[in-house]
């Protein structure tokens, strides 16, 4: 894929190199306040805290809470007053993969590179476990910083919305009905941008509000997330397509093989490819207010979507 001027400019800035260190940093960071915020694995009853941490700590990307701190600097703002939202993000974003991988969902055996939850610890602890991090979720929000612009409510209505019945749940409701079913574009853009884009886009505003963010620094932020988030899901199902299981680090085929609703299966691979073009370019220049204080999101977007699609 093309690369634009101005983010090849910016690549020169925030070389590979770079960034690959800036990621194990950023992990290294959220990974300890995660530690911190979550019971030990002594804590009664025992079963519970240690398939909490065995799904938390499985060696996730933490591409959630890196996008928020990165959206926290983006508007001025510290990535320690960020920090407990990111945490929360990561909680929700583990729940929702161990409630997925049940066999009654999506019936997954490998997630992060070794067994499922329920796979360890059985589906009843399983179900328990992500209940327990959604819940702990807000336990942490609780921990954050308000701003004169963003008071504790509107931050807790803002995570609760994303991860809520209108959002992530409705995106995997849509997903889990639509599968084995036609599906036009509208209904794939849907569960894309509910299932995935509506907790990534949280992630960047969460981190804007904790920097006190201007309306319009916050809608510039929002415009990006969105884009980011519709475009990394359609990637997914382009190269759940074209790569193969070695490639992925996952079955490969798995979409077309259940028969889900995707980008690809309902406009073909060339239009796929055609869109997440368009968002990726439409995410770049949502941060055009930013100029270069948005260079952490600028490579983290290209890290994320400029993949071989
Ligand atoms: C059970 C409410 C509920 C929702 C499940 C997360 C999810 C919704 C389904 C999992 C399958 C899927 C394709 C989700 C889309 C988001 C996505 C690509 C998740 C994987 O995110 P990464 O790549 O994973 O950030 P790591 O493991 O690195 O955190």
């Amino acid at each position: 894929m093309r690369r634009s001027k101005a983010v090849a400019t910016l690549n020169e800035h925030f070389s590979a190199v770079n960034l690959k260190s800036y990621l194990a940093s950023r992990q290294k960071l959220i990974d300890r306040a995660l530690d911190r915020h979550l019971p030990n694995d002594k804590t009664r009853p025992t079963t519970i805290h240690r398939a909490m941490r065995y799904s938390l700590f499985a060696g996730g990307k933490r591409l959630r809470p890196i996008l928020c701190l990165a959206a926290a600097e983006t508007c001025g703002g510290k990535i320690n007053h960020a920090l407990p939202l990111a945490c929360a993000l990561e909680c929700i974003h583990t729940y929702s993969l161990v409630h997925d991988d049940l066999p009654s969902m999506d019936n997954d055996d490998f997630r992060r590179g070794r067994p499922t939850c329920h796979k360890v610890f059985g589906d009843g602890i399983a179900v328990l476990a992500g209940d327990a991090l959604l819940t702990i979720a807000f336990e942490i929000v609780s921990h954050a910083k308000p701003t004169p612009r963003y008071n504790m409510s509107i931050l807790l209505r803002e995570i609760a919305t994303a991860a809520g019945s209108q959002r992530l749940i409705a995106g995997q409701v849509a997903d889990l009905e639509a599968e084995g079913k036609q599906t036009n574009r509208s209904q794939v853009r849907y569960i894309h941008a509910n299932k995935t884009a509506a907790i990534l886009t949280t992630s960047v505003r969460l981190g804007a509000m904790s920097a006190n963010a201007k309306r319009t620094q916050l809608s510039a932020i929002t415009k990006f997330g969105r884009a980011l988030g519709l475009a990394f899901q359609i990637i997914d199902d382009i190269l759940d397509v074209t790569q193969t299981s070695e490639k992925l680090g996952k079955s490969a085929g798995k979409d077309v093989a259940a028969q889900k609703a995707t980008y690809p299966a309902v406009i073909g691979l060339d239009a796929s490819r055609a869109e997440a073009r368009r968002l990726t370019k439409q995410a770049h220049q949502a941060l055009s207010i930013f100029g270069r204080r948005a260079d952490a999101l600028h490579a983290l977007a290209n890290y994320l979507l400029e993949r071989e699609y």
